[in-house]
């Protein structure tokens, strides 16, 4: 039998039980998998068992399609994009695995049938939140244009036992829970224990001679531990194309370390058992790094050599040598967490598979390409020398010697420019000796791309100037996007229901194809529906509020809606200063006529940023106060959502009228949020930062509300020396919100408890939200003025949504396989 005919053997016809689309074989296959994987009858099933039966039914049809797409790859040995990031927030698979396999219905009726509803199922499934924020999310809004666009792609990563905690709300204050996810199992992952990888760690390099007399460098690590493979399918929407999403689990190396078990020392081996098993163990919660997490080093080294180590097998399969690793593969390192891999992959290529420094170096730099997410100098990474020698005594060596040969061409370049040299070097040594991450993967990498017009302009005038100066070849931008099968059809069924029935449902694969969506800007009727569409959302999140926050919202209300992490730089604080601005209007004149509105808040603090943990207890705080005060008469409320998620912006980013991207211009590289609320109809209130510039220019500046300073405005402003206290002193409001705060009135009397982040606004205020007080608040005013005017509000907001097509992840995606990938489609059939 030939393997296709195997295939299509296994596979069967249209109701085969594990491949079949019908109604009839999904209903069949569900209870099939109830039966024989989780031993269970529907009449005693649990939830969870239901769910799995599901996911299992689910899988089976990813499984059928991820075969033929190897298959089709054996078969053609495309060019490969390896995406590497030490993060993924890729959301519940299950509603979008069903949205695009194209049975979401099919699968309700089937189920309903049986007495089930699809929509427990799915509330049922708990996400994996491998990832911090915008970073993480970004990677899975590109597996998801990646698969869609037919691209070879693997995009491998680390498989935390913990993600990022759970965070809840206790007397106003962040909680931070571990995220037990896999505590039930995760149905879509299938473990690859026979392709793992050997790590090593630690020890020294000695130097001899091989057998042709050539002098070479060995590592005599002093551990040596194992990352095992485990694999989730990404299916591509409305295509057959399956990639995969390989993340490495870290194991012992052997199941058991004999050698101490002989010794006697069995209690010793079980130790470093556990002691390998904790590289894996958790996500690091913080969105900058931290200067000298020896475990993070670790981590990072770990995926990278296993997912290196995993390319260069795949090589090997088809034959070609490694010296056309970079025809086969391009490697793109999400932000620096990867970039180790520029010295990984030259010790593997010398070291390993006896290639010469020069071929290695052409092979290498071949390979890369690195993406730049921050402009915040603190957060560049940058390791100590003496832990990095420590731990990879043999990557210290050959980044000595890259940097060696790297600033050779630097002085060629630049004659007698010694400060230039110390600028660039990939070790700093202003100080204490650091490796820049950043560096290594500048000089290691044929191209760098910011995320956003503004940041790819300020990364060449700034942070990487220099790099500029000497390769400006080498600088590229791919504004960010998101996917809009997960943040609109899925998130947003009423919407993507109203759109096909509009225009058709060609956007769904090309989301420019909603400007055909502008004609019927004026159409009363049109306009009625709009606003059904938004006002159900606002009613399904309201009764999540209820359960989550116990408060009650009017969904007539303006919803104004903040989600993403907390951090000064993105100045939640300026929005609370608007709410207590309206407060303080109330209390003064108790009929002044204020837009009802419901602030929403939502997003996690890294458990050790201060200020940031008390920012969110002021939200709560105001919350707390405001909505009990009988003056405000259900005018104005807010409520924090705890535990932002993924799978809460599906019920959020649906419901907000008002999209809160109000970052210090010049600091939040692109922002990815921005473009999901604006994708659903929310207006957008915010400054010239990110890709807020390329929304602006896309949506046309009368449907996009704008304020605050430039980015060069802010640098000058600082540079002028800044004094915030004088902005206070000089502005009645202004000084009313920050006194009202500094009174105790949302503390129980305690005047002490927001004296920090006072202080911090009136004595230094690095992010200029006094600044931007004015403008804001002028700003919010317009806003109000809209909406008042509902038909116009509406009008605004279907011109949001129409011209919206530039930020799907697929232009993204699309850009960079033109550009920087050179890879093209390879369609896959069943
Ligand atoms: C974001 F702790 N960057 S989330 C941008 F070491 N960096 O801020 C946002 F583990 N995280 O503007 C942009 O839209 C988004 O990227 C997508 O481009 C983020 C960095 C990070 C640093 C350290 C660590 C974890 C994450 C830690």
């Amino acid at each position: 039998m030939t393997a296709r005919k195997r295939d299509d053997a296994a596979k069967g016809g249209e109701d085969s039980i594990r491949t079949g689309l019908s109604e009839d074989s999904i209903r069949l296959a569900f209870l099939d998998n109830l039966f024989y994987v989780q031993g269970r009858f529907l009449e005693v099933a649990s939830l969870d068992d239901k769910y799995k039966a599901l996911a299992y039914t689910v899988r089976d049809r990813l499984l059928h399609r991820w075969v033929a797409t190897v298959r089709t790859y054996q078969q053609t040995n495309p060019r490969t994009v390896c995406y590497l990031s030490a993060e993924y927030l890729p959301g519940p698979f299950m509603g979008n695995n069903l949205l695009n396999l194209g049975i979401s219905e099919v699968t309700r009726k089937a189920l309903a049938g049986l007495g089930i509803e699809l929509d427990d199922l799915l509330e049922h499934e708990e996400e994996p939140g491998l990832g911090n924020g915008g970073l993480g999310r970004l990677a899975a809004c590109f597996m998801d244009s990646l698969a869609t666009l037919q691209i070879p792609a693997i995009s491998y990563g680390i498989r935390y036992e913990f993600g990022i905690f759970n965070q809840r709300i206790r007397d106003g204050e962040q909680v931070e829970t571990t995220d037990n996810w896999l505590r039930y199992g995760n149905p879509w992952e299938v473990r690859r224990p026979h392709i793992a990888c050997t790590v090593k760690l630690g020890g020294r390099t000695e130097s001899y001679h091989d057998e042709a007399g050539r002098w070479r460098v060995r590592w005599l690590p002093s551990e040596t531990f194992r990352g095992v493979p485990i694999d989730t399918p990404i299916l591509g929407h409305g295509v057959n194309t399956v990639n995969l999403m390989r993340l490495w689990s870290a194991e012992a190396a052997e199941g058991f370390d004999f050698h101490a078990f002989n010794r006697g020392d069995y209690y010793g081996a079980v130790v470093r058992e556990v002691r390998s098993e904790t590289i894996s163990k958790v996500l690091y919660p913080n969105d900058e790094p931290e200067i000298g997490k020896r475990l993070r080093l670790i981590q990072q080294h770990f995926f990278v050599t296993c997912s290196l180590q995993d390319m260069l097998r795949v090589l090997g399969t088809t034959e070609l040598p490694p010296e056309r690793f970079h025809e086969k593969f391009c490697v793109q390192l999400n932000d620096t967490h990867p970039a180790i891999a520029v010295a990984e992959l030259m010790r593997l290529l010398v070291d390993e598979h006896h290639l010469d420094w020069d071929l290695a170096w052409q092979v290498t730099h071949n390979s890369f390409a690195y993406t730049n997410h921050t402009l915040l100098p603190e957060a560049l990474e940058k390791w100590p020398v003496p832990l990095f020698e420590s731990l990879l005594p043999r990557h210290l060596e050959i980044i000595y010697e890259i940097n060696a040969r790297f600033l050779d061409e630097v002085r060629m370049r630049f004659p007698f420019d010694e400060a230039r040299v110390r600028r660039m070097s990939i070790i700093d040594e202003s100080g204490p000796r650091y490796v820049r991450m950043a560096h290594l993967a500048c000089v290691g990498s044929f191209a760098i791309n910011g995320v956003a017009e503004l940041h790819s302009r300020l990364l060449k005038e700034t942070v990487l100037r220099d790099f500029y100066d000497l390769w400006p070849e080498k600088f590229q931008n791919k504004t960010n996007g998101v996917t809009p099968r997960r943040f609109v059809m899925l998130a947003n069924p009423g919407l993507a229901r109203l759109l096909n029935e509009t225009i058709d449902s060609s956007w769904e694969n090309d989301l420019t194809q909603l400007r055909a969506l502008e004609k019927y800007a004026d159409d009363a009727a049109f306009l009625e529906r709009w606003r059904d569409v938004k006002r159900e959302r606002k009613a399904h999140l309201g009764l999540l509020i209820s359960r989550l926050c116990g408060a009650r919202v009017d969904p007539d209300s303006l919803f104004d809606v903040q989600a993403k992490r907390i951090h000064e730089y993105k100045r939640q604080h300026l929005n609370v200063l608007h709410i207590v601005t309206l407060y303080n209007r109330i209390k003064h004149d108790p009929s002044s006529d204020i837009v009802p509105r419901t602030f929403v808040f939502g997003g996690k603090a890294a458990p050790g940023y201060f200020m940031a943990k008390l920012m969110i207890r002021l939200i709560n705080a105001v919350g707390e106060v405001v909505n009990r005060d009988p003056a405000v008469a259900g005018r104005l409320k807010v409520v924090f959502l705890p535990n932002f998620s993924v799978k809460l912006g599906h019920a959020l980013y649906p419901a907000a009228d008002l999209s809160e991207q109000i970052s210090t211009a010049g600091k939040e590289a692109s922002g990815t949020g921005n473009m999901k609320f604006a994708m659903n109809g929310a207006l957008t209130i915010g400054t010239l930062d990110g890709a807020n510039v390329e929304i602006r220019e896309e949506v046309g500046a009368e449907n996009f509300f704008l304020f605050g300073l430039t980015a060069e405005e802010v640098e000058h402003r600082l540079a002028a020396g800044y004094r915030p206290r004088d902005l206070y002193e000089n502005d009645a409001e202004l000084k009313g919100a920050l006194d009202l705060i500094g009174s105790g009135l949302f503390s129980h009397g305690d005047r002490d408890a927001f004296r920090p982040l006072i202080d911090n606004l009136l004595n230094s205020d690095p992010y200029l939200v006094l600044a931007d007080y004015a403008s804001y608040i002028a700003c919010q005013e317009a806003v109000s003025g809209v909406w008042r005017d509902p038909a116009r509000w509406t009008r605004m907001s279907i011109c949001n949504v129409a011209r919206m097509g530039k930020f799907s992840s697929d232009r993204s995606i699309a850009e960079y396989c033109r550009d920087i990938w050179k890879v093209s489609a390879v369609p896959v059939v069943l």
